[in-house]
């Protein structure tokens, strides 16, 4: 078999780095796209990093950025890629209302410059390409479960601007004949979730507090119920949606659904603490051993909130044999685990007399 070329954008970020780590494992050729930051923020896949020196080298970063068009078209011109997996964004739905035309020009058009990139280079009938839609589209939902028919209703600015680029990449697919297709992800988590997000945010804060490195944990909305899976699962799924022979654009979700509150108190299980709630609404609060150690703050609200997401992927079952193998009680497990021993390591550096700042947002 020939082998493949990759290009991922986000490859820095959770899914990228999984995806990395599943196409070197098939053999791809890998490359991705990185931000210049002023301190390294390649931390997620430098496990995987490969000397660009050597020979055979099978990875390999490009500075980047999605706003800027010239550079995605050398890269692509360069990299020639078999496949491109459209990872990047300004992922995060609460950032996305204090920042909305940056997300829309990175979220919406970026995705479009990519696909003119591929056609500018006349690579239509060579470049797959994967574009990373959202269940968020669902918004304030109008039929439970969602699945690929639900007519969507976004309800932030991250959501319309991923609503832009889920209709590019049909159009373009229409228009070119381009393999290009959408995959509807629902949630998905792991020890690599960025710590903003609520359940690394509830994992890490829960095992700091646990280490006496923390007091409190702030929340926002604990009745918002959401569909959550894990990222290896739904990468998996990412690169099964590029190897068909037709694009088609998938609903990815486990089926079942949880809310923030029993998110906290599965973790809390997972850790060993026994956690009990009192009041409710703004005053509702959650206690250990006599502390409260969960109180909420309206900061975290949303101005427009999805209150209840839970998704069928019974398409992506039936035509491609895709079911989730990790469950929700296994990835707390993995979660609670890895911020426990990153807990104790930064408890036992302020035993010992250095100085340990931890930061919760
Ligand atoms: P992350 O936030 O972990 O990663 C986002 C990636 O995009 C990072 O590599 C980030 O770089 C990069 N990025 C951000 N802005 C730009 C830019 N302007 N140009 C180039 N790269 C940029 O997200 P996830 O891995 O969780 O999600 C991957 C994709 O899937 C995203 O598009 C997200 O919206 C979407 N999605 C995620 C779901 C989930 O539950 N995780 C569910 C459904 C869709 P840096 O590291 O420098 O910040
Ligand atoms: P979401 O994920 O908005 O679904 O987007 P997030 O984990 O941020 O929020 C999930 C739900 O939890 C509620 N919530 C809080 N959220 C955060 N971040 N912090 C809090 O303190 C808090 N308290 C309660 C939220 O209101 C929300 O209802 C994620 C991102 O990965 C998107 O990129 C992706 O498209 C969708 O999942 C599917």
């Amino acid at each position: 078999m020939t082998q493949k070329t990759a290009l991922i954008t986000g490859i820095t970020g959770q899914d990228g780095s999984y995806l990395a780590e599943f196409l070197l494992e098939k053999n791809y050729i890998v490359h991705g796209i990185k931000r210049r930051a002023s301190s390294f923020n390649t931390q997620r896949v430098d496990h995987v990093y490969q000397d660009p020196h050597v020979d055979n080298a099978r990875f390999k970063l490009h500075y980047g950025d999605l706003s800027d068009t010239s550079n995605l078209i050398r890269i692509i011109q360069e990299t020639q890629p078999d496949e491109i997996y459209n990872l990047a964004a300004q992922s995060h739905v609460a950032v996305s209302f204090e920042s909305p035309e940056y997300t829309a020009d990175v979220d919406g058009l970026g995705t479009l410059r990519l696909l003119e990139a591929i056609r500018i280079l006349g690579m239509e009938k060579k470049t797959r390409f994967y574009q990373a839609s959202t269940s968020e589209l669902y918004g304030l939902v109008q039929e439970t479960p969602q699945r690929e028919t639900t007519p969507f209703y976004p309800r932030s600015p991250y959501a319309v601007a991923k609503l832009y680029a889920y209709w590019i990449t049909v159009n373009y697919r229409e228009a070119y004949g381009m393999y290009a297709c959408n995959g509807i992800l629902f949630n998905h988590e792991s020890p690599r979730r960025g710590e903003t997000f609520v359940t690394r945010k509830i994992t890490r804060g829960l095992a700091n507090i646990s280490q006496g490195l923390e007091q409190s944990l702030y929340m926002g909305n604990l009745d918002a119920l959401r569909d959550w899976g894990h990222a290896k699962d739904y990468v998996r799924m990412q690169w099964m949606m590029l190897q068909q022979e037709q694009a088609e654009d998938f609903v990815i979700a486990t089926g079942v659904q949880y809310s923030v509150r029993q998110f906290i108190e599965k973790t809390a299980v997972a850790l060993g603490m026994d956690i009990s709630w009192q009041g409710s609404g703004l005053d509702e609060v959650g206690y250990w051993n006599g502390n409260a150690i969960i109180r909420i703050d309206p900061r975290y609200f949303r101005p427009t909130e999805v209150e209840s997401l839970v998704g069928d992927a019974s398409r992506a079952e039936g035509k491609l044999g895709w079911v989730p193998e990790i469950s929700l009680d296994e990835m707390i497990a993995e979660m609670a685990a890895h911020d426990l021993a990153e807990a104790k390591k930064q408890a036992l550096l302020r035993t010992n007399g250095y100085s340990v700042s931890v930061t919760q947002e």
